[in-house]
């Protein structure tokens, strides 16, 4: 397998309703897509999960574009395979932009899963056919807003609820969902929102209010107050944006600083660099679910068949399509199955179809890249 071109995208799509979280609104999406293509013609597509502003991470579509172009497509060019996982050690030298390696190497899986005419669950071990999900809300206008929202979400079958909190929007829209549903599972996600003096406060709303479990509430380094809100809690502690590779997950887990691991294929560097953190996790006890960055159905797809893979055993943050966008760039669209699932495409790489049309309506520039 050769390597001819690589297309590099921007590309801008409007969501459905505004995602509030911690750190800010989000409208519309705008983010880069990677088109690899090979001299005998297949394609392998990558999505990158970085935004406009250094919000949820340091990564930009500035810095992944610069580091795109000026150091991971011309390594991919020298590559003599096309192995994913030789990308990654090829990369390993450059520090940190894993949203940007991510890129490549989810499309390079994309490729040699449809070299051999498997999906990529398949590809990367993975068995299920469908995978458990659920909603991660956003901060809403109101209390009485955020209920309705919820109510609306399980009516279409969802069956976990994630609400995002920030301090001043946490105790109180937890307890209004928790008295209109009493029995649904509830988790919360803060995005690094909390000072490291509000383990005791945190840990009462949580506990009186009987959430499964909080997701990173703390600063990405504030590993010691993660593991003192996790001891002896009476919810799972999950980790995400302190998570990053091999080593900050052993440290983490050294520390009981986690009791449930966010993976985000963009955040950690790619497919096989979030499974073999899942399986390092699952060795110490931690369940892993995939986490999501309101992805097109791309970046969705590739999630979807991560999930697939057996550590992945609590529901992930993957929704139906129309949960984000009037209008997804694949074909068929996700939609939420029996019991809280989405289905995992069994055609060859991602296993969904990329509709032109709709991406070049969505593109707002486009770079090619050759040899
Ligand atoms: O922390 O999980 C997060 C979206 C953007 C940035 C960070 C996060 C999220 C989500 C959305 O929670 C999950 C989804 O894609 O459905
Ligand atoms: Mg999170």
């Amino acid at each position: 397998m050769h390597l001819s071109s690589a297309r590099l995208s921007e590309v801008e799509l409007e969501l459905v309703e505004p995602f509030e979280t911690s750190f800010g609104v989000e409208r519309h999406r705008r983010f880069l897509l990677l088109r690899l293509e090979t001299a005998d013609g297949l394609l392998g597509w990558g999505e990158c999960v970085a935004s406009a502003d250094p919000l949820y991470s340091s990564e930009t579509l500035a810095t992944v574009r610069e580091m795109l172009t000026g150091h991971f497509l011309p390594a991919l060019f020298r590559q003599p395979s096309l192995d994913p996982e030789e990308f990654v050690r090829a990369t390993a030298r450059f520090r940190g932009h894993r949203m940007a390696k991510a890129t490549i190497e989810t499309a390079l899986v994309d490729l040699s899963a449809r070299s051999r005419g498997l999906s990529v669950s398949r590809f990367l071990g993975g068995a299920r056919r469908r995978v458990a999900v659920g909603v991660s809300v956003g901060i809403q206008p109101t209390v009485a807003g955020l209920v309705r929202r919820v109510g609306e979400y399980l009516d279409a079958g969802y069956r976990r609820i994630k609400l995002k909190v920030r301090p001043g929007w946490d105790e109180v829209p937890v307890r209004a969902v928790r008295h209109a549903y009493p029995d649904i599972e509830i988790w919360v996600d803060a995005n690094q929102a909390y000072p490291v003096t509000a383990v005791g406060k945190i840990r009462r709303w949580a506990a009186d209010h009987h959430v499964a479990q909080v997701e990173q509430p703390f600063p990405e380094r504030a590993i010691r107050a993660h593991a003192r809100l996790a001891e002896g809690a009476p919810f799972r502690v999950c980790l995400d944006e302190s998570i990053v590779d091999a080593v900050s997950l052993e440290d983490a887990l050294d520390a009981r600083a986690l009791s449930s691991l966010n993976v985000k294929t963009g955040r950690v560097g790619g497919l096989t660099v979030g499974r073999a953190l899942a399986r390092t996790a699952r060795r110490a006890g931690v369940p892993s679910w995939i986490g999501g960055m309101l992805e097109s159905g791309i970046g969705r797809a590739h999630n979807v068949h991560l999930a697939a893979l057996a550590p992945f055993t609590l529901p992930a943050d993957l929704s139906a399509s129309d949960r984000y966008y009037r209008e997804d760039l694949v074909d068929p669209p996700f939609v939420l199955g029996p019991g809280s699932t989405l289905e995992v495409p069994r055609g060859p790489g991602i296993g969904v179809e990329i509709v032109e049309r709709r991406l070049s309506r969505a593109t707002r520039a486009s770079r090619t890249f050759r040899r």
